[in-house]
């Protein structure tokens, strides 16, 4: 396959620390919410063997903040996702499907409660800042809708923790899983959580004081050889392996959270308003007629760059692969396909083409570990 240049521009944006990604050899961009996203940095095998073991710092400036304040900024995040919010805590993330009037997915991102009334919406890749913008002005709400200037570097790895209290001091180490807090460094104060991309563990800054920030990140990889720290990116080997879920490849406007497996995040039984509730309430009542499922395919390479349809022996239709790639663990590539009822079952045998070959493959449930 031919590798072709992507032409930066304004509306293609990078980041605050594209200049130093680059210096620090990343070789492949993606796009994500109209921003160059890291996709590798050399042999994705070998960042995601290191990823396990040590620790990597991430660009995931793409993950934009949506920020939400004023009066009725709490009412506007709650129309927006089923998950009941109404408990909420100020310091804490929490994972929200967003969805629209008929229940399709329209993002999955990181909520953070900052106080009562302002919210920031850490995005997956798509506007959801127009959409918001659209409920807030149709109901007529006081909420003050931007994209506040911050950038979020990921520290990720078992490492992390080691690497990130020799810098900030041990009151780092005591954030819970998904809790986040203020640490001084440079000179000012940063918001970092305990969240992240990867199931390895570690923490995400969100860089508001760039030039602070900046040092944080240098000061970083200036004492990180002791614990191999290396510039990584979101790795597609171990996201699939870990089942994180990314929209635009594994879901979409066409899928539903049930669909999605995202049952934890959903509320119903409460009287709290969400957007595609009523919906909801019938998709529970009828059951999904298609759901995400992991596969595992007897084949040690494969790249996904569409949907690829999945037959049984019989050559019916029992769904799309997604995602997938080869995972050194399981010595096969593994994917997230969405599969159709009634194909729902465990070690359910399908075909697939890849580039002319007949491969077969196994459905299994996610998570795979
Ligand atoms: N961090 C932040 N923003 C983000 C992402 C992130 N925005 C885009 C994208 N990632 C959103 N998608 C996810 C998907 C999974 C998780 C976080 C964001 C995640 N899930 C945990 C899990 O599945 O185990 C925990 C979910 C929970 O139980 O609350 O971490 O990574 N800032």
């Amino acid at each position: 396959m031919s590798n072709f240049y992507i032409a930066k521009s304004r509306r293609l944006r990078g980041t605050k620390y594209t200049s130093r990604v680059e210096k620090q050899g990343v070789t492949h961009y993606t796009v994500y919410n109209h921003m160059l996203l890291p996709a590798a940095f050399g042999p994705l095998d070998e960042l995601y063997h290191h990823l396990k073991e040590h620790v990597q710092v991430w660009d995931a400036a793409v993950q934009r903040q949506l920020e939400i304040s004023g009066k009725d900024s709490a009412k506007l995040v709650q129309l927006m996702t089923c998950r009941d919010l109404s408990k909420s805590k100020v310091g804490r993330c929490y994972y929200c499907p967003i969805i629209d009037d008929n229940a399709g997915l329209i993002n999955d991102p990181v909520v953070l409660k900052l106080s009562d009334t302002r919210w920031w919406i850490s995005l997956s890749d798509s506007d959801v800042g127009l959409f918001a913008k659209g409920l807030a002005i149709g109901r007529n709400f006081d909420v003050k809708i931007s994209e506040p200037d911050v950038d979020i570097f990921s520290v990720q790895g078992p490492k992390s923790f080691k690497l990130m209290e020799k810098v900030l001091g041990p009151k780092i180490t005591q954030l819970k899983f998904f809790g986040f807090d203020y640490f001084e460094f440079g000179g000012a104060k940063h918001l970092i959580a305990r969240s992240g991309w990867s199931k390895q563990g570690g923490y995400e800054v969100y860089m508001e004081h760039t030039e602070a920030g900046l040092a944080l990140y240098d000061k970083l990889f200036e004492v990180g050889d002791e614990f191999n720290l290396k510039p990584g990116c979101p790795n597609l080997i171990e996201r699939i392996e870990s089942s994180l879920l990314s929209y635009g490849n594994d879901m979409d406007l066409g899928d539903n959270p049930y669909e999605c497996g995202f049952d934890n995040y959903i509320n119903l039984d409460n009287d709290i308003e969400f957007l595609g509730k009523e919906a909801l309430k019938r998709i529970r009542s009828e059951g999904v007629k298609k759901k995400l499922m992991g596969v595992k395919l007897d084949i040690d390479n494969i790249s996904v760059t569409g949907s690829m349809n999945l037959y049984d022996s019989k050559n019916e239709l029992i769904g799309e692969l997604r995602s997938g790639s080869y995972n050194p663990m399981f010595k096969q590539a593994i994917g997230i396909a969405m599969i159709k009822k009634p194909y729902f079952k465990q070690s359910q045998e399908f075909k697939v083409n890849i580039n002319g070959k007949n491969v077969s493959g196994k459905v299994c449930d996610l998570p795979f570990i």
